[in-house]
């Protein structure tokens, strides 16, 4: 890991006066003191050990203020402040030189900051896991026996469901790079679903880097990631795990008999992962919307065969895009929620408590009245499903989607 720290400082401001420690009263004194004496560390380079426990204490305790109350209610500056202890924390662990195992650890720590702090310093632990990430990439390329070890692909879980037979009655129309103002009047104003063609073809998703779990362990595989756990997020026993995406593959996508379902379904991947957002393009359609383009949000679905995402209802447009593998999808419109038995509960209004593909009508009588239409969205297809649509979907394969949010 020889100049790996060369490299770990250029991220960093040059000298101390430019790195500033500004924060609002909300920050008790004594936290104040705690930064203040990390930051020296950081510039005098004197006791590492010393540097990574005084970051993990500003950690620690900015953690506690994150997970007290609801997280809307937490204030940015306790965010920034839990940044700052994984920078100082990351930081501290690359000097001399750092093991693969402490590079790694160093990753996860930026990565925790990427997903509960907030940015700053322009962005720098973006840019410490882009230097770190090469430098665990030069060591890793260096030991040949590396993938050797991996489970082959082969292993595979396999989704033991039946293919659906889609009922030619009740598909979702498929049409072909339609015009915009075709688009608009014939699907967006009348809201109605439908299956776009060929619109993403040109993504380097399918071009210049399909994407594939190989691809995945190649650009992410080091990255922590929250993963949700369990066969819908209905049931009592789903949780959420933070795991590295190798983790999540050697577990959740190849059979290494540890059992159970997990899914990565996050809105963050793709501010974690550039290469994977530089591969994707927003659909060109979403300018019908009122938004910016900053207002879309750009979800990643990635997981094995059978993964479901229960019949629910999201209060944006989205188009679905196929990247990876087959999803079986029904959908069903406003019109028929009455038929859909929403969760009472506020948490999960959006949800119907039925099984779509197991509906127990004894309980749920009036599920059989409700229409519906449904698919197999292929890769390379796009599902345009309308603000509101209920939407119940199930991968009969490992797949990879990518969803717009956008208004
Ligand atoms: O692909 C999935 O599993 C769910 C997609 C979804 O619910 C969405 O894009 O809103």
């Amino acid at each position: 890991m020889a100049h790996i720290w060369k490299d770990v400082k250029a991220v960093l401001p040059a000298t101390k006066p430019e790195f500033p420690l500004q924060f609002s009263d909300v920050v008790d004194p004594s936290v104040l003191v705690l930064l203040g004496l990390s930051r020296e560390q950081l510039y005098s380079s004197s006791d590492p050990p010393a540097c990574v426990e005084n970051a993990q204490i500003i950690m620690d305790y900015s953690w506690e203020k994150l997970n007290t109350g609801t997280w809307r209610d937490v204030d940015k500056e306790w965010r920034r402040v839990y940044s700052h202890g994984c920078l100082f924390k990351a930081v501290g662990m690359c000097h001399g030189e750092p093991s693969q195992a402490q590079v790694q650890e160093a990753i996860k720590t930026c990565d925790m900051g990427l997903l509960m702090g907030a940015a700053i310093l322009d962005n720098v632990l973006q840019r410490l896991v882009g230097v770190l990430k090469k430098k665990l990439k030069m060591q890793l390329s260096s030991r040949e026996e590396e993938d050797s070890d991996r489970p082959c692909l082969k292993k595979l879980k396999k989704d033991g469901t039946p293919e659906p037979r889609i009922d030619a009655a009740v598909s979702v129309p498929r049409v072909k790079c339609p015009a915009l103002e075709t688009f608009r009047s014939e699907y967006l104003e009348p809201q109605k679903p439908v299956i776009l063609e060929g619109i993403i073809s040109h993504w380097p998703a399918f071009t210049e880097h399909p994407w594939s779990i190989d691809y995945m362990r190649a650009v992410a595989g080091c990255r922590t990631v929250p993963v949700e756990l369990g066969s819908r997020y209905t049931d009592e026993e789903w949780s959420q795990k933070l795991l590295t995406v190798n983790e999540f593959i050697d577990r959740y996508i190849i059979n290494t008999g540890e059992g159970g379902m997990g899914y990565l379904a996050q809105h963050q991947l793709f501010d974690q992962v550039p290469e994977l957002k530089e591969d994707i393009r927003i659909p060109d359609y979403c300018c019908l919307g009122e938004g910016d383009e900053d207002d879309i949000t750009i979800n990643a679905w990635f997981g094995p065969g059978g993964t479901v995402s229960p019949l629910h209802q999201d209060p944006q447009q989205n188009f679905l895009a196929q990247v990876v593998g087959r999803k079986y999808i029904r959908l069903y419109n406003l019109e028929q929620t009455e038929n859909l038995y929403p969760h009472p509960s506020e948490l999960l209004h959006n949800t119907s408590q039925v099984d779509v593909e197991n509906p127990d009508l004894e309980q749920f009588p009036d599920f059989v009245k409700a229409s519906y239409q449904e698919c197999v969205l292929q890769p390379g297809e796009v599902l345009f499903i309308p603000k509101q649509h209920w939407h119940y979907v199930r991968s009969l394969e490992l797949s990879f989607s990518v969803s717009f949010w956008w208004s």
